[in-house]
């Protein structure tokens, strides 16, 4: 059966209960979030076989991190480190605005290294997916990323890149620097508008930074474009698919669902449209629960979307 494979980071997150600031005293509580992970969960709740590599703690949030992943059905490869699993703290200032702040120095996460990539399971999987936050953290992690997709190039295992630009974890200049040569490398490529921007400065509508992608090397780029839905451009085709209507409950992890949702369908052969149409719904689903992953859908609860009364009965 082909398998996703992807290399992160899985963090601890502390998420606000309610809107407020977190000085006054706010409950948290306490899950696992990361965007390969996400993007792995996401994958596997649609029925796709996916494995996540990475390395996490000793202690019990290491553990904490493994059992949810198991949970979902993803295949957990982790080295396990003395050092604590980082954090994400995320705090709901106002009802539609959330702050971020990572915890994410020395720990096992960001020890990541290239000895921590299995060849043979990089090698004989379907997808690689990777993504612009795990060349962040820093050496020990873009090497390894690096290992990744030069073991999957050789294999012939096909790469995708979601550019995922991180403010909090670098500049715009040392992301450029770090995200191109990936870039060049990977077969397909997703991205926001202002992510695009980073690899083609020169490029502005959704149609130029997709073509403009596609001239550094891969045959596919999708431009990630929220409540505007996508534009994709696959082996010099142009598809464009618009959002599903959502109201907004908690945006964090959208991406990630959308790219879960299109790698899915390019995991089970399906066509352009129907990888985009998951995406698009993946990512409604995403938008419309609270958390990063825990409201991703299973496959038949896809449709759950084209349902106009609010509650099914
Ligand atoms: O895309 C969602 C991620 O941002 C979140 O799950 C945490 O991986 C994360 C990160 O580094 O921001």
């Amino acid at each position: 059966e082909p398998y996703l494979v992807t290399v992160g980071e899985t963090l601890g997150v502390l998420s606000a209960a309610g809107p407020g600031p977190l000085a006054l005293g706010t409950t948290l509580r306490l899950g696992i979030a990361g965007a390969e992970s996400n993007v792995a969960i996401g994958v596997s709740r649609l029925g796709g076989k996916a494995t996540w590599i990475g390395r996490v703690s000793e202690d019990e949030l290491g553990e904490l991190v493994l059992r949810e992943l198991r949970a979902e059905g993803v295949t957990a490869l982790a080295v396990r480190d003395a050092a604590p699993t980082s954090l994400l703290l995320k705090e709901r200032r106002t009802s539609t605005h959330q702050r971020m702040r990572y915890y994410r120095t020395a720990t096992a996460g960001v020890r990541l290294a290239p000895e921590d990539i299995p060849e043979e399971v990089v090698a004989g999987a379907a997808v690689l997916h990777i993504t612009g936050i795990t060349p962040a953290l820093g050496e020990g992690p873009a090497r390894a990323v690096r290992r990744a997709v030069d073991i999957a190039r050789e294999a012939g295992v096909l790469v995708s890149l979601d550019i995922n630009f991180r403010s909090l974890l670098w500049n715009e200049d040392e992301a450029r620097q770090a995200v191109l040569p990936l870039l060049h490398d990977s077969d397909l490529v997703f991205a926001g508008p202002h992510e695009a921007r980073l690899a083609v400065p020169d490029r502005h509508e959704p149609e130029e930074l997709a073509k403009g992608i596609c001239e550094l090397g891969p045959s596919g780029a999708v431009i990630k474009l929220g409540a505007e839905g996508a534009f994709a451009l696959l082996d010099g085709r142009p598809h464009r698919r618009p959002a599903l209507p959502a109201r907004v409950h908690d945006s964090v992890g959208a991406g990630d669902a959308f790219v879960a949702g299109y790698l899915a369908e390019l995991l089970a052969g399906a066509p352009a449209a129907v990888r985009l149409d998951t995406a698009a719904r993946v990512g409604a689903f995403a938008v419309g629960t609270e958390g990063d992953w825990e409201g991703l859908p299973r496959r038949a609860e896809l449709s759950l979307l084209d349902h106009h009364d609010d509650v099914l009965r």
